[in-house]
C-alpha cells in the first residue's frame, strides 16, 4: 500500500477557525465574526503559530493548506493593512524553515462584513473587490507561496451562506444564492487571471464535489435505477457539482441548470456576457474536499429543501452505514468513484484531496488522546486514494482536515476533527492517536502493514 513518489502529504486549516484574536492589529470583522456569539478565542493559532507550525513539522507533512483572512488584510473592504499581511509573512517564513510547503486559500467563507454591507456575494462588485485582494497578498507572498486556491467550497459560501441561512451571512433568497454562486465563480475567474499575471507558479481552486447517489447504490454502485430515482440523482448532481465543474472546466453551465436560475432570479441579468471565459481559466490543480455522499431518492411529495433550490421531490436519506459523530455516512468507496469520475471526464486535470477527516468523540485519559474511529477512517480513505491511483486518477496528494480542534462554523467547539487535542480552557494541545499514525504513514510513504485494533472493554479496563 505505497503511494507514488512524490506524492503530497499535507494537513489543512482555515482562518476563521483557528486563529482567534479577531480585532488584533487592525483586522476588521468578518461576516462569520457577525453571525456567531462566540468565536473570538478559536485556538489563538494567531498567537501561537510558532508551536502549531511545531506540531506541522512533527508530522512530517510536506505541505500545510492554511487560508488568508480576507477582513485581516482589508479591513473595511477597501485599504490594506500592511499588519494583517505581516501575520501571513511570518507564518510563511515559520512553515519555510520547517521545510512544508506552505499552500494559501484566498477564501473560506469570511467575506469582510465591510463587503457584505455593501450588497455581499450577490453583488457583483464582490466578485473585482477578491480580485485586487488575491493582487494584494500574493504582492506579499508570492515570492515564496508558489500553491495558490482560490476558494474553498463555493456551493457551501452560496447555498448555505445566502440561499438556507444556516451559515454567515445567515440571508435566505434562492436567487441570492444562485446569484452569490455565479459571482464566486467569476471571483475565482478574476482572481485566478490576476494572480497568474503576477506570476504565481500554480492556480487551482476548491470544490465541495459531492457523489450523488441512491442508498441501494451506496453499496452496488452498478444498481440500475428507476427513471425517477435517476432524475432525481441528476438534478442533485447538477446543483452539487456540475454548476462549478463545467463553468470553470469547460466555460458553460449545464444546460439544466439555466431554467433553475432563471426561475430563481427573475432573468439571467447576472450572467453577463464573457463571464463563462473568465471563469474557465486553465487550472494547474483542482482541489476536492470529500466527507460524505449525497443520498437521495425520488419522493413526489417532498418540498424543495432551501439548500437545494428546485429540488422539489427530492428526498435526501440516511444510509444504514456506519456515521461519524455528527451522522455523516462513512463510505470511503465513494471517493475512489469520486476521482475516477473526475479523472475520467477531464483526463488533463491534477486533483488533489484537499480535505478529508471525521468528526469523533476521542477518548482523553492520562496518556493519551484515543480515536481509533479516526484513525481508521484516514485509512479506510487513504485505501481509497490508492485505488483510484492504481484505476489512472491523477491524485497528487491528500491533506487531512484538520491540524488541530477547532471552531466547526455553525456548531462551535463541540465538534473535533483534529489530529491534535486542544483544551480550550488553557489552549494546550496533545497528539492524539490519529496524529501519531498518520506521522508513521508519511513516514513509510505508505500504510501500514496492520491498522491498530479497537480497544476492547479489557484492554481499557
Ligand atoms: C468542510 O466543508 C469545510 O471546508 C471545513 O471548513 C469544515 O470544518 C469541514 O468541512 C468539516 O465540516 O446539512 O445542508 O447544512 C464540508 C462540506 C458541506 C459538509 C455542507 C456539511 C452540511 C450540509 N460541508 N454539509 S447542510
Amino acid at each position: 500500500m505505497s503511494f507514488p513518489d512524490g506524492f503530497v502529504w499535507g494537513v489543512s486549516t482555515s482562518a476563521f477557525q483557528i486563529e482567534g484574536a479577531t480585532s488584533a492589529d487592525g483586522r476588521g470583522p468578518s461576516i462569520w465574526d457577525t453571525f456567531l456569539a462566540d468565536h473570538a478565542g478559536a485556538c489563538d493559532h494567531y498567537h501561537r503559530y510558532r508551536d502549531d507550525v511545531g506540531l506541522i513539522r512533527d508530522l512530517g507533512v510536506s505541505a500545510y493548506r492554511f487560508s488568508v483572512s480576507w477582513a485581516r488584510v482589508l479591513p473595511d473592504g477597501e485599504k490594506v493593512n500592511p499588519a494583517g499581511l505581516d501575520f501571513y509573512d511570518r507564518l510563511v517564513d515559520e512553515l519555510l524553515g520547517a521545510g512544508v510547503a506552505p499552500y494559501a486559500t484566498l477564501y473560506h467563507w469570511d467575506l469582510p462584513q465591510a463587503l457584505e454591507d455593501l450588497g455581499g456575494w450577490p453583488s457583483r462588485d464582490t466578485a473585482h473587490r477578491f480580485a485586487d485582494y488575491a493582487a494584494a497578498v500574493h504582492e506579499r507572498l508570492g515570492d515564496r507561496v508558489d500553491t495558490w486556491f482560490t476558494l474553498n467550497e463555493p456551493w457551501v459560501a452560496a447555498f448555505l451562506g445566502y440561499g438556507a441561512g444556516r451559515h454567515a451571512p445567515g440571508r435566505t433568497s434562492t436567487a441570492d444564492a444562485f446569484r452569490s454562486a455565479h459571482h464566486l465563480l467569476l471571483a475565482h475567474g478574476l482572481g485566478a487571471r490576476a494572480l497568474r499575471a503576477a506570476g504565481a507558479a500554480k492556480v487551482g481552486t476548491v470544490l465541495n464535489i459531492s457523489p450523488v447517489m441512491t442508498p441501494a447504490q451506496v453499496g452496488d454502485p452498478a444498481r440500475p435505477l428507476a427513471e425517477e430515482d435517476a432524475e432525481a440523482v441528476a438534478r442533485i448532481d447538477v446543483l452539487a457539482n456540475r454548476q462549478f465543474l463545467e463553468p470553470l472546466l469547460r466555460g458553460a453551465y449545464p444546460d439544466e441548470l439555466l431554467p433553475v436560475v432563471e426561475r430563481a432570479c427573475g432573468d439571467l441579468g447576472h450572467v453577463r456576457d464573457g463571464d463563462l471565459g473568465i471563469i474557465n481559466q486553465p487550472l494547474d490543480l483542482l482541489g476536492v474536499n470529500y466527507y460524505t455522499p449525497l443520498v437521495v431518492q425520488a419522493q413526489p411529495s417532498e418540498p424543495a429543501d432551501p439548500a437545494w433550490p428546485g429540488s422539489e421531490g427530492v428526498l435526501f436519506c440516511t444510509v444504514p452505514t456506519a456515521v461519524t459523530a455528527m451522522g455523516w455516512p462513512i463510505v470511503p468507496d465513494c471517493l475512489t468513484r469520486l476521482l475516477r469520475r473526475l479523472s475520467g471526464e477531464y483526463p488533463d486535470l491534477d486533483l488533489m484531496v484537499t480535505e478529508n477527516g471525521a468528526d469523533f468523540v476521542d477518548v482523553v485519559t492520562g496518556d493519551g488522546i484515543h480515536d481509533v474511529d479516526r484513525v481508521h477512517f484516514l485509512e479506510e480513505h487513504l485505501r481509497a486514494v490508492r485505488s483510484a491511483i492504481d484505476a489512472g486518477a491523477r491524485v497528487r496528494g491528500y491533506l487531512v482536515w484538520t491540524l488541530l480542534d477547532n471552531l466547526e462554523w455553525a456548531d462551535g467547539y463541540r465538534r473535533k476533527f483534529g489530529l491534535y487535542h486542544v483544551d480550550f480552557a488553557t489552549q494546550r494541545r496533545r497528539p492524539k492517536d490519529s496524529a501519531l499514525w498518520y506521522r508513521d504513514v508519511i513516514r513509510r510513504g505508505a500504510l501500514p502493514p496492520t491498522r491498530p485494533k479497537r480497544p476492547t472493554l479489557e484492554t481499557v479496563a
